[in-house]
């Protein structure tokens, strides 16, 4: 593994290494994705990189090297974190194996815009600078709660006899709600469908048909929990690096790309359609129970991070919580 991303490294540089020098006060910065770059996160930030370029010539501009073909979306996290790349959009449940702490934010019950505001942002940062020698940049994605989609029908929240593809984001729910658990890059996804080496999978209410799970998809379990962080990060040493011209010019771009969030909760009345007219059907519980799964989802979630992580886990909790 650590030479493949060696070599893959290597490919980087001598992909990008031209452009360096080309302009002495313009820094061009190396950005990788660690969802697939045909999925709707990559399409939407695409635009924004575009924008970011037009507007930053001669100060700052971002070069977008791939998806997870450039780096495997489990070693995105220390990409970033040794700086072999500058800066990546990814979730914190891929670099878990750079801090635990990192899964924490699917937590978040409050916007990112009050993040901003009530400290929870910067108790990120520091975290994010100590532990992972990350800068936490922008979140770009909110309301995209996690769903459970399997092709068992069940008629409580139950997936016993069930084999379901995980990500740290699930780990501890699913397996309280008794499943046997496979944890896969969203890559692996379809094939482990298709070969029936799992019943079913985690993933937010939006992007399934982006690999065409809907095609190997037969129910969605109602209702969703926690909200899907997809955020930038950036090594630490590079952001430090910027002159404060570019750090205003990568903030105030950073700023209007979560400027553009409301656009996920229209995506949801979108995607919930679309899964509908593709043939899958919706689990629906009572209301007691439906309001006991969720709780249960942070009660297990939150739980876990006191273990992991009990003085994060504490700092973060009261500046999660909704208001
Ligand atoms: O994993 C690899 O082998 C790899 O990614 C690579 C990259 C550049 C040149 C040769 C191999
Ligand atoms: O791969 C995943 O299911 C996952 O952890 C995730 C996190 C955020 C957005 C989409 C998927």
């Amino acid at each position: 593994m650590k030479r493949r991303v060696l070599c893959q490294a290597a490919a980087l540089l001598a992909a990008t290494g031209f452009a360096a020098g080309a302009a002495a006060q313009e820094t061009s910065l190396r950005l990788v994705s660690a969802f697939a770059e045909n999925g709707i996160y990559v399409q939407r930030l695409l635009p924004w990189v575009q924008k970011f370029n037009a507007e930053g010539k001669g100060v700052l501009q971002i070069n977008f090297i791939g998806g997870p073909k450039a780096i495997p979306t489990f070693e995105v996290g220390n990409a970033v974190k040794t700086g072999v790349v500058d800066m990546a959009l990814a979730t914190g449940a891929f670099y878990t194996n750079v801090m635990p702490e990192a899964d924490f934010l699917k937590l978040t019950q409050v916007p990112v815009a009050e993040q901003r505001k009530n400290g929870a942002f910067d108790a990120i940062n520091k975290v994010w600078n100590e532990k992972g020698n990350m800068q936490y940049l922008a979140r770009m994605v909110e309301n995209q709660p996690f769903h459970i989609y399997t092709n068992k029908k069940v008629d409580k929240p139950d997936l016993s006899g069930q084999k379901i593809r995980i990500t740290p984001v699930y780990r501890e729910f699913f397996q309280s709600l008794n499943a046997n658990v496979v944890t896969t890059a969203p890559g692996e996804v379809y094939t482990a469908l298709e070969r029936g080496v799992v019943d079913g999978y985690g993933w937010p209410i939006g992007g399934i048909f982006d690999l065409n799970w809907q095609e190997k998809t037969k129910f969605r379990i109602d209702p969703g929990f926690y909200d899907a962080e997809v955020s930038l990060i950036m090594n630490l040493p590079a952001f430090k690096k910027l002159t404060q011209p570019q750090r205003d010019y990568l903030q105030k771009q950073l700023l209007a790309l979560e400027s553009q969030n409301s656009f996920w909760a229209r995506y949801t009345t979108e995607e919930m359609a679309r899964q509908q007219k593709a043939g899958i059907e919706t689990i629906k519980f009572d209301p007691a129970t439906a309001k006991a799964f969720v709780d249960k989802a942070y009660q297990v979630g939150w739980a876990n991070a006191e273990k992991q992580s009990p003085e994060i886990a504490g700092r973060f909790k009261p500046l999660f919580a909704p208001k």
